[in-house]
């Protein structure tokens, strides 16, 4: 029996597991012992992965769709040549943009490295990522205020806290190992706090719940800060030696007065107050964020009110503080500074020739190859298609058709794609159902790479089962392509995952996210390394648990914070009349994972899982509206379409809500195309809706 330890490829906790393989199964896997992330535990997704196995067809080869609309098998190297010469000959006929791609957040840092090279160093195509629907809000908050996307929290600051302040995160459901963290916390004394509209599960395990109305965080967030600095409960030091532009906030927030907020939130005045109280008594503060706040239209506002809290009470770079944003996926952090989309690897910014200039010259380019702008962003994409102005569309690991907001809108985009090249590990996805070309790829227990988790950490993932023939990676369905497009010399230093984290490496010298001090081997059996990790200070950062800004020095030219601020918005998609209640939508259960491709293969996830679209409604609301348990309702949106869901009733959504988990497609049927104005992230958490009672009769198979 052979033991690899490789890294969990949901969530953004990146867990480390054993996989026991004996001729060639999983025969166990147990969550890896001493592991500073989730040491010896794990959640049944994890435990899960190799459940996946049975369900990638053996052997399977790409597939080309004939003019007939059937799919025909062909072998990989027709497949790449095919879709290499659809790509050169739309942009000779349409232009240069007229191709793209849609990245993920989901695979390893050199599998979206290359995709990033071949489509936009050599293509100049855009090519935007899944992480846009989750972390870009988070991602403009940090570099806006940070001068870098760093968040510089590490794991166990969550042990370390008095005063846990969760906004709009359910990590009980969500991430498990953050809240099995929290539940090690030996803090005397210590407070759970939750900001939610719904009561989640977190907010029932919480001492404090705070069930603000949807949308008004920012409002709160600022009054808070404006009751502060009037009971002068700050951090004067601080403030002064770390940050800029204090004076004109504390200018600002003073028309954030208590009454308003009672008014615009829905909590009480003691509420607030008590709130206030919270943060000023708390010695070591921090606060979580998650998709309740990225997912709005003020939604880099409102993350970066959260980081002004967390500056003007010096609750930053200290064990358990900060202002920690919540990552989603696996690699979110790695497609973040790695991926070529909205900044050059390694970060920083295109316009930028200096950058340009020291990538060009690690990765042995032209400088002329490297992008002079970030990617379109993922609407303009679909906007692009829908306008006919873009004609190919290669997407890897997502599954927009699911998961895009307003999602008939990628329906109808793909349509009328010329070239739709779908690159998933199974052929089943609704992504796939108007592919031109689909590439059937391994899943990662078959294939090697590298993760960064939420708190900056890198671990390898490390092949645990041999492939069979016609078995590729992601890595080399990308290389292949390549290849095939001619690219030559340019592909020199990319022959192998390894070699390209070796590129990768080169490109991260002397920025934030520093990791020249690790190797390939290093990762191989370890406890994963946080960035920066620059060589030459090795001994000095040997810690294994590492938080940023623990000397006040930020990554902006004056090396301090910025607050950053502006007014409220006023709701561009408010509840009316016609469309009185809030739709929101997120995570349903531990072991659902989004468009469930996956989690559904796991017998014993399924078995448990409602199998059709639900939602949960308030018990009043039903009452009033005469609909029971698991009786079926119509919901119109403001967007203009409708989906049936069936009724669970609770009381842990308010009147005015439901509460759809996001695993069915029909949830994003219905939410609208409405974006943070900075970081172009959906507004998938409270679109206005109505319903009625289903009169139809549905046929309940038994
Ligand atoms: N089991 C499971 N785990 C997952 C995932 C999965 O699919 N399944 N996905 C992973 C990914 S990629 C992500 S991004 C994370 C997401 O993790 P979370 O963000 O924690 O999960 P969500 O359920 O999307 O949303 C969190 C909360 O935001 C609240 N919310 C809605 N509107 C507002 C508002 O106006 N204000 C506030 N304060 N809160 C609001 C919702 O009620 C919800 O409870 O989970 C990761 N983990
Ligand atoms: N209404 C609503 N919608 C949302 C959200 C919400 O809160 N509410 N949350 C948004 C967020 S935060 C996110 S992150 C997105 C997620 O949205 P998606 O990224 O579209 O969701 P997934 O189901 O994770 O899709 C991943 C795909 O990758 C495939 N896959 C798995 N492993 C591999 C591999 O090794 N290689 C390849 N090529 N494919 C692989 C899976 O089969 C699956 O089809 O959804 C967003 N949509
Ligand atoms: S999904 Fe997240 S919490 Fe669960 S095992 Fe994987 S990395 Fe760990
Ligand atoms: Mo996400």
């Amino acid at each position: 029996m052979k033991k690899v330890q490789s890294t969990c490829n949901y969530c953004g906790i990146d867990c480390n597991l054993d996989f026991y393989v004996e001729n060639n199964r999983v025969v166990k896997t147990v969550p890896t012992k001493g592991y500073p992330v989730n040491d010896g535990f794990s959640c049944i997704k994890g435990l899960s992965l190799d459940k996946q196995q049975t369900a990638v067809k053996p052997n399977a080869l790409p597939k080309i769709r004939q003019a007939d609309g059937t799919m025909k098998e062909v072998s990989w190297e027709e497949a790449f040549t095919h879709v290499a010469d659809k790509l050169k000959a739309l942009q000779s006929k349409y232009g240069t943009e007229s191709v793209a791609g849609i990245s993920t957040g989901q695979l390893t840092v050199e599998e979206f490295a290359i995709f990033g090279h071949v489509m936009r160093n050599y293509l100049h195509a855009n090519v935007d990522g899944n992480t846009r629907l989750c972390m870009a809000t988070a991602v403009v908050a940090h570099k806006q205020s940070y001068g870098f996307d760093a968040p510089g929290f590490t794991l166990e600051d969550l042990e370390l806290s008095d005063t846990i302040i969760f906004i709009g995160a359910n990590p009980v459901v969500a991430h498990p190992i953050v809240w099995g963290r929290v539940r090690q916390n030996q803090v005397p004394g210590h407070k759970i706090v939750v900001i939610d509209p719904r009561k989640s599960e977190t907010a029932m395990n919480a001492d404090y719940w705070y069930g603000l109305k949807h949308r008004s965080d920012l409002l709160l967030l600022y009054t808070v800060a404006n009751l502060l600095i009037e009971k002068d409960y700050l951090d004067h030091r601080f403030i002064e030696d770390h940050t800029e532009h204090f004076e004109e906030f504390s200018r600002f927030v003073k028309s954030y007065t208590l009454d308003r907020a009672v008014e615009g939130t829905g909590l009480s005045r003691e509420q607030i107050l008590e709130l206030v109280e919270l943060i000023h008594r708390g010695k070591r503060v921090s606060f979580w964020w998650t998709m309740g706040v990225n997912q709005g239209y003020e939604a880099v506002r409102t993350a970066q009110a959260i980081i002004n809290l967390a500056l003007m009470t010096g609750n930053i770079g200290k064990p358990g503080t900060g202002a920690n944003s919540i990552t989603g996926q696996c690699n979110a952090m790695g497609s973040r500074t790695f991926s070529n989309t909205s900044a050059p690897f390694g970060g920083g910014e295109f316009s930028d020739p200096a950058r340009r200039k020291r990538v060009a010259s690690v990765l042995g380019v032209d400088e002329s190859m490297i992008p002079q702008k970030p990617t379109k962003t993922y609407n303009e994409i679909i906007e692009g298609i829908n306008a006919g102005e873009i004609k190919g569309l290669w997407i890897l690991c997502t599954n927009p058709r699911h998961s895009w907001v307003n999602n008939e809108t990628f329906a109808s985009a793909v349509k009328k794609l010329e070239l739709f090249v779908v690159q998933d590990i199974y052929d089943t996805i609704e992504s796939a159902e108007d592919c031109t070309v689909f590439f059937p790829v391994v899943p990662g227990l078959k294939k090697e790479g590298t993760y960064i988790n939420m708190e900056r950490r890198l671990s390898a993932m490390r092949q645990v089962l041999e492939r069979e023939e016609n078995e590729i990676s992601d890595y080399e369905a990308v290389l292949g392509v390549g290849k095939a497009l001619g690219m030559g010399e340019a592909l020199k230093g990319w022959e192998t995952p390894r070699d390209c984290f070796n590129l990768m490496r080169e490109c991260s010298r002397g920025m934030a996210c520093d990791f020249t001090g690790v190797t390939w081997e290093m990762l191989e059996n370890s406890h994963g390394i946080q960035w920066p990790y620059p060589e030459g200070r090795e001994e000095e950062l040997s810690a294994e648990q590492r938080r940023l800004y623990g000397d006040g020095q930020f990554f902006t030219p004056s090396k301090k914070a910025q607050f950053v601020f502006e007014e409220v918005m006023e709701n561009p998609l408010p509840t009316s009349e016609e469309f009185p209640y809030i739709f929101n939508t997120g995570r349903g259960s531990v072991g659902q994972w989004h468009t469930q491709s996956r989690t559904k293969e796991v017998k014993f996830v399924e078995d448990v899982s409602v199998k059709d679209a639900y939602l949960y409604m308030n018990t009043k609301l039903a009452k009033e509206k005469g609909i029971r348990e698991t009786e079926r309702i119509r919901v119109y949106s403001v967007n203009g379409e409708n989906a049936v869901f069936t009724v669970k009733v609770t009381d842990n959504v308010g009147y005015g809500e439901l509460f759809a988990p996001m695993h069915y497609i029909e949830c994003n049927k219905l939410t609208p195309s409405l974006y943070d104005a900075y970081s172009r992230e959906p507004s998938y958490k409270a679109t206005p809706v109505r319903f009625e009672k289903c009169e139809e009769v549905f046929h309940v198979p038994n």
